[in-house]
Protein backbone atom coordinates (compact mmCIF):
# COMPACT_ATOMS: atom_id res chain seq x y z
CA UNK A 1 0.00 0.00 0.00
CA UNK A 2 2.75 2.02 0.30
CA UNK A 3 1.93 5.15 -2.11
CA UNK A 4 5.05 5.48 -3.82
CA UNK A 5 4.10 3.12 -7.44
CA UNK A 6 0.33 4.15 -7.73
CA UNK A 7 -0.54 7.14 -6.04
CA UNK A 8 0.12 9.82 -8.57
CA UNK A 9 -0.70 14.13 -8.42
CA UNK A 10 -2.62 14.43 -11.84
CA UNK A 11 -4.27 11.02 -11.77
CA UNK A 12 -8.23 12.17 -10.19
CA UNK A 13 -9.38 12.04 -6.87
CA UNK A 14 -7.02 10.43 -3.97
CA UNK A 15 -10.14 8.39 -2.79
CA UNK A 16 -10.56 7.07 -6.47
CA UNK A 17 -7.11 6.16 -6.71
CA UNK A 18 -6.85 4.47 -3.43
CA UNK A 19 -10.13 2.53 -4.31
CA UNK A 20 -8.24 1.35 -7.14
CA UNK A 21 -5.01 0.35 -5.41
CA UNK A 22 -7.54 -1.87 -2.84
CA UNK A 23 -9.44 -3.16 -5.41
CA UNK A 24 -6.14 -4.49 -7.69
CA UNK A 25 -5.22 -6.14 -3.91
CA UNK A 26 -8.38 -7.71 -4.10
CA UNK A 27 -8.46 -9.19 -7.68
CA UNK A 28 -4.62 -10.53 -7.42
CA UNK A 29 -5.78 -12.25 -4.47
CA UNK A 30 -3.35 -10.20 -1.92
CA UNK A 31 -6.37 -9.48 0.03
CA UNK A 32 -8.48 -12.51 0.25
CA UNK A 33 -12.26 -12.80 0.71
CA UNK A 34 -13.91 -12.93 3.91
CA UNK A 35 -10.53 -11.29 5.33
CA UNK A 36 -10.24 -7.80 7.43
CA UNK A 37 -9.22 -4.65 5.84
CA UNK A 38 -5.97 -3.05 7.47
CA UNK A 39 -8.09 -0.70 9.79
CA UNK A 40 -8.94 3.13 8.02
CA UNK A 41 -5.64 4.57 10.80
CA UNK A 42 -3.52 1.95 9.45
CA UNK A 43 -4.70 2.45 5.66
CA UNK A 44 -4.06 6.22 6.48
CA UNK A 45 -0.52 6.10 8.04
CA UNK A 46 1.22 3.86 5.19
CA UNK A 47 -0.24 5.98 2.13
CA UNK A 48 -0.01 9.67 4.18
CA UNK A 49 -3.58 9.88 3.17
CA UNK A 50 -6.35 11.42 5.42
CA UNK A 51 -8.42 9.56 7.47
CA UNK A 52 -11.69 10.92 6.19
CA UNK A 53 -9.90 10.30 2.18
CA UNK A 54 -9.53 6.41 3.29
CA UNK A 55 -13.09 5.61 4.50
CA UNK A 56 -14.55 7.78 1.41
CA UNK A 57 -12.60 4.85 -0.71
CA UNK A 58 -13.76 1.93 1.44
CA UNK A 59 -17.25 3.24 1.51
CA UNK A 60 -17.33 3.49 -2.52
CA UNK A 61 -16.09 -0.02 -2.56
CA UNK A 62 -18.71 -1.29 0.00
CA UNK A 63 -20.82 0.08 -2.38
CA UNK A 64 -20.11 -2.10 -5.34
CA UNK A 65 -19.79 -5.22 -3.11
CA UNK A 66 -16.75 -5.38 -2.80
CA UNK A 67 -16.08 -4.90 1.08
CA UNK A 68 -19.02 -5.27 3.28
CA UNK A 69 -18.62 -2.96 6.27
CA UNK A 70 -19.22 -4.62 9.65
CA UNK A 71 -20.85 -2.30 12.77
CA UNK A 72 -17.86 -1.95 15.40
CA UNK A 73 -15.74 -4.39 13.43
CA UNK A 74 -14.14 -2.67 10.29
CA UNK A 75 -14.50 -3.87 6.81
CA UNK A 76 -13.96 -7.46 4.99
CA UNK A 77 -13.26 -8.57 1.48
CA UNK A 78 -16.83 -9.21 0.49
CA UNK A 79 -16.73 -13.34 -0.15
CA UNK A 80 -18.62 -13.27 -3.38
CA UNK A 81 -18.16 -10.83 -6.74
CA UNK A 82 -21.15 -8.23 -7.37
CA UNK A 83 -24.36 -10.40 -8.13
CA UNK A 84 -25.81 -9.68 -11.43
CA UNK A 85 -29.51 -8.54 -10.80
CA UNK A 86 -31.71 -11.29 -12.79
CA UNK A 87 -35.39 -9.91 -13.40
CA UNK A 88 -38.22 -12.85 -13.03
CA UNK A 89 -40.45 -10.78 -14.77
CA UNK A 90 -39.30 -10.93 -18.19
CA UNK A 91 -38.67 -13.87 -21.05
CA UNK A 92 -34.87 -13.27 -21.74
CA UNK A 93 -32.37 -15.65 -22.68
CA UNK A 94 -29.12 -16.02 -21.36
CA UNK A 95 -27.27 -14.51 -24.19
CA UNK A 96 -29.40 -11.62 -24.55
CA UNK A 97 -29.08 -11.04 -20.75
CA UNK A 98 -25.47 -10.87 -20.74
CA UNK A 99 -25.01 -8.62 -23.66
CA UNK A 100 -27.79 -5.93 -22.13
CA UNK A 101 -25.04 -5.73 -19.11
CA UNK A 102 -21.89 -5.56 -21.61
CA UNK A 103 -21.01 -8.96 -20.64
CA UNK A 104 -19.26 -11.88 -22.93
CA UNK A 105 -21.28 -14.60 -22.62
CA UNK A 106 -19.83 -18.10 -23.75
CA UNK A 107 -20.87 -21.85 -23.46
CA UNK A 108 -19.18 -24.81 -23.05
CA UNK A 109 -20.80 -28.15 -24.27
CA UNK A 110 -21.61 -30.52 -21.63
CA UNK A 111 -23.71 -32.81 -23.50
CA UNK A 112 -25.95 -32.02 -27.37
CA UNK A 113 -27.69 -34.86 -29.30
CA UNK A 114 -31.01 -36.39 -29.59
CA UNK A 115 -32.58 -38.86 -26.95
CA UNK A 116 -35.40 -41.03 -25.79
CA UNK A 117 -37.26 -39.00 -23.18
CA UNK A 118 -36.78 -39.33 -19.73
CA UNK A 119 -40.39 -39.75 -17.64
CA UNK A 120 -40.29 -36.68 -16.80
CA UNK A 121 -39.42 -34.95 -20.02
CA UNK A 122 -42.12 -36.92 -21.60
CA UNK A 123 -44.31 -35.25 -18.89
CA UNK A 124 -43.22 -31.58 -18.96
CA UNK A 125 -42.99 -31.55 -22.44
CA UNK A 126 -45.87 -33.49 -22.71
CA UNK A 127 -44.64 -35.88 -25.56
CA UNK A 128 -45.92 -39.01 -26.93
CA UNK A 129 -44.69 -42.05 -26.21
CA UNK A 130 -42.44 -42.95 -29.12
CA UNK A 131 -41.20 -39.21 -29.40
CA UNK A 132 -37.69 -38.06 -29.36
CA UNK A 133 -36.03 -35.05 -27.69
CA UNK A 134 -32.86 -32.63 -28.27
CA UNK A 135 -31.08 -31.88 -25.18
CA UNK A 136 -28.80 -29.62 -24.90
CA UNK A 137 -26.42 -29.04 -21.80
CA UNK A 138 -24.17 -26.23 -21.26
CA UNK A 139 -21.86 -25.00 -18.50
CA UNK A 140 -22.65 -20.97 -19.20
CA UNK A 141 -20.16 -18.38 -18.28
CA UNK A 142 -20.43 -14.72 -18.28
CA UNK A 143 -17.21 -12.70 -19.25
CA UNK A 144 -15.58 -16.40 -18.21
CA UNK A 145 -16.39 -16.63 -15.57
CA UNK A 146 -18.71 -19.66 -14.99
CA UNK A 147 -22.10 -18.73 -13.90
CA UNK A 148 -24.80 -21.81 -14.53
CA UNK A 149 -25.32 -25.01 -16.01
CA UNK A 150 -28.22 -25.26 -18.06
CA UNK A 151 -29.84 -28.44 -19.38
CA UNK A 152 -32.65 -27.98 -21.70
CA UNK A 153 -34.63 -30.53 -23.67
CA UNK A 154 -37.21 -29.64 -26.70
CA UNK A 155 -39.06 -32.01 -28.65
CA UNK A 156 -37.29 -32.72 -31.72
CA UNK A 157 -40.52 -31.84 -33.19
CA UNK A 158 -39.43 -28.04 -32.19
CA UNK A 159 -35.56 -28.69 -32.21
CA UNK A 160 -35.31 -31.59 -35.27
CA UNK A 161 -31.14 -30.89 -34.82
CA UNK A 162 -29.78 -29.61 -31.58
CA UNK A 163 -26.40 -28.94 -33.48
CA UNK A 164 -28.16 -26.08 -35.25
CA UNK A 165 -27.06 -24.47 -31.44
CA UNK A 166 -24.19 -22.68 -31.68
CA UNK A 167 -24.41 -20.04 -29.11
CA UNK A 168 -28.13 -19.11 -28.28
CA UNK A 169 -30.84 -21.85 -28.05
CA UNK A 170 -33.39 -18.25 -28.16
CA UNK A 171 -31.64 -17.14 -31.18
CA UNK A 172 -32.60 -20.54 -33.30
CA UNK A 173 -36.16 -20.50 -31.90
CA UNK A 174 -36.93 -17.11 -32.54
CA UNK A 175 -35.52 -18.17 -36.92
CA UNK A 176 -38.08 -20.53 -37.00
CA UNK A 177 -40.49 -18.85 -35.70
CA UNK A 178 -40.92 -20.94 -32.18
CA UNK A 179 -39.51 -18.26 -29.80
CA UNK A 180 -41.32 -19.05 -26.10
CA UNK A 181 -43.85 -16.05 -25.08
CA UNK A 182 -44.60 -17.22 -21.65
CA UNK A 183 -42.93 -19.05 -18.61
CA UNK A 184 -43.18 -21.05 -15.83
CA UNK A 185 -40.21 -20.57 -13.60
CA UNK A 186 -39.56 -22.56 -10.29
CA UNK A 187 -36.55 -22.15 -7.92
CA UNK A 188 -35.31 -23.70 -5.26
CA UNK A 189 -32.35 -23.68 -2.69
CA UNK A 190 -29.29 -26.38 -2.81
CA UNK A 191 -26.21 -26.94 -1.92
CA UNK A 192 -23.80 -27.40 -4.53
CA UNK A 193 -22.49 -31.20 -4.90
CA UNK A 194 -18.61 -32.10 -5.74
CA UNK A 195 -19.13 -32.20 -9.88
CA UNK A 196 -21.65 -29.54 -10.17
CA UNK A 197 -19.24 -27.15 -7.79
CA UNK A 198 -16.26 -28.15 -9.70
CA UNK A 199 -18.09 -27.03 -13.25
CA UNK A 200 -18.69 -23.71 -11.69
CA UNK A 201 -15.56 -23.18 -9.98
CA UNK A 202 -16.70 -22.78 -6.57
CA UNK A 203 -16.28 -25.10 -3.07
CA UNK A 204 -18.14 -28.47 -3.06
CA UNK A 205 -21.63 -27.88 -0.69
CA UNK A 206 -21.42 -23.82 -1.37
CA UNK A 207 -25.46 -22.61 -2.38
CA UNK A 208 -26.90 -22.81 -5.25
CA UNK A 209 -30.18 -22.16 -7.09
CA UNK A 210 -32.13 -24.97 -9.30
CA UNK A 211 -34.37 -23.81 -11.53
CA UNK A 212 -36.71 -25.20 -14.18
CA UNK A 213 -38.06 -23.38 -16.55
CA UNK A 214 -41.25 -24.47 -18.91
CA UNK A 215 -41.77 -22.00 -21.99
CA UNK A 216 -44.17 -21.93 -24.17
CA UNK A 217 -45.84 -20.52 -27.36
CA UNK A 218 -48.96 -18.30 -27.99
CA UNK A 219 -50.60 -21.44 -28.55
CA UNK A 220 -49.96 -22.81 -25.69
CA UNK A 221 -47.88 -26.03 -26.97
CA UNK A 222 -44.76 -26.31 -25.24
CA UNK A 223 -41.02 -25.60 -26.39
CA UNK A 224 -38.42 -26.12 -23.55
CA UNK A 225 -38.34 -27.82 -19.94
CA UNK A 226 -34.75 -26.71 -18.77
CA UNK A 227 -33.56 -28.00 -15.63
CA UNK A 228 -30.44 -25.26 -14.24
CA UNK A 229 -28.20 -25.08 -11.68
CA UNK A 230 -26.83 -21.34 -10.87
CA UNK A 231 -24.40 -20.48 -8.83
CA UNK A 232 -26.03 -18.82 -5.34
CA UNK A 233 -23.17 -16.31 -4.69
CA UNK A 234 -23.61 -14.81 -8.21
CA UNK A 235 -27.26 -13.86 -8.90
CA UNK A 236 -30.09 -12.09 -6.88
CA UNK A 237 -33.03 -12.84 -8.28
CA UNK A 238 -35.76 -9.64 -8.46
CA UNK A 239 -39.51 -9.75 -8.82
CA UNK A 240 -41.98 -6.41 -8.83
CA UNK A 241 -44.88 -7.16 -6.57
CA UNK A 242 -48.02 -5.37 -6.69
CA UNK A 243 -51.13 -5.37 -4.03
CA UNK A 244 -53.48 -8.50 -4.96
CA UNK A 245 -57.24 -6.90 -5.31
C1 LIG B 1 -32.02 -18.72 -20.12
C2 LIG B 1 -33.11 -19.65 -19.66
C3 LIG B 1 -33.09 -21.00 -20.31
C4 LIG B 1 -32.90 -20.86 -21.81
C5 LIG B 1 -31.70 -20.02 -22.13
C6 LIG B 1 -31.50 -19.79 -23.60
C7 LIG B 1 -33.33 -20.39 -17.26
C8 LIG B 1 -33.30 -19.95 -15.86
N1 LIG B 1 -33.13 -19.55 -18.21
O1 LIG B 1 -30.82 -19.00 -19.50
O2 LIG B 1 -34.28 -21.65 -20.03
O3 LIG B 1 -32.78 -22.13 -22.41
O4 LIG B 1 -31.85 -18.76 -21.51
O5 LIG B 1 -30.33 -19.02 -23.74
O6 LIG B 1 -33.54 -21.55 -17.45
P1 LIG B 1 -29.58 -18.82 -25.10
O7 LIG B 1 -30.56 -18.30 -26.09
O8 LIG B 1 -28.50 -17.84 -24.79
O9 LIG B 1 -29.05 -20.15 -25.52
Amino acid sequence: LSPENWLQPDAGPRYVQLRKRLSEGVDQGLLKAGNPLPPEREIASITGLSRVTVRKAIQSLAQDGIVVQKQGSGSFVASHTPKIEQSLSRLTSFSEDMARRGMMSSSAWLERGIFMPSPDEVLALALSPDASVSRLARLRAADDKPMAIERASLSTEVLPDPLLVESSLYEVLEASGLRPVRALQKISAINLADDTAKLLDVAPGMAGLRIERTSYLPDGRVVEFTQSIYRGDAYNFVAELRLAK
